[in-house]
């Protein structure tokens, strides 16, 4: 069964929003560096990697089905921040705007009775579940945190013991 037109060119389109996720994340792993949070940064690099994961195994998929992978221009991510709870807010936002992509994706798909992209996408759909969970509690406990620098130090230690690949 072959991907349909529609089904194709919305999978192409997330292969980018997961390459921009990527490219995002490490934007703002860059800021947290100079900034002096390494255990943000390592956190962000991490994150930075899965999206990449993300991105190839829709990529990989696409040519299992026969498609073509079209690889379009990745947007400049932000590369300026207020502080860091402006910076895990906006983390917390770009999932749940990426949640919606798939969604969106996942009902192109049942639209199409294409059930080897839905069953696929079924995956994403429980990683985007633990993604928001992950950046809401980061966000919550930032409010918790304040401005306090032993505080922050600690926080940045907690992120920092994320473990990639
Ligand atoms: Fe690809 O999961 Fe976040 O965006």
């Amino acid at each position: 069964m072959k991907l349909e037109k529609n089904v194709l060119k919305a999978m192409n389109e997330q292969v980018n929003k997961e390459l921009f996720s990527s490219y995002l994340y490490l934007s703002m792993s860059a800021y947290c560096e100079s900034e002096g949070f390494p255990g943000c940064a390592k956190w962000l690099k991490v994150q930075s990697e899965e999206e990449n994961d993300h991105g190839m195994k829709i990529y990989h998929f696409i040519h299992e089905r026969g498609g073509r992978v079209e690889l379009e221009a990745i947007d400049k991510p932000k590369t300026d921040f207020k502080n860091l709870s402006q910076l895990f807010a906006q983390v917390l936002e770009h999932e749940q705007k990426i949640s919606a992509s798939i969604t969106a994706l996942y009902e192109t798909a049942i639209k199409a009775n294409d059930y080897p992209t839905q069953i696929m996408l079924q995956w994403f759909i429980t990683e985007q579940v633990e993604e928001e969970k992950n950046a809401h509690e980061i966000v919550d406990l930032l409010k918790k945190v304040g401005d306090s620098p032993v505080s922050l130090m600690m926080f940045d230690r907690q992120l920092g013991a994320r473990v990639g690949k």
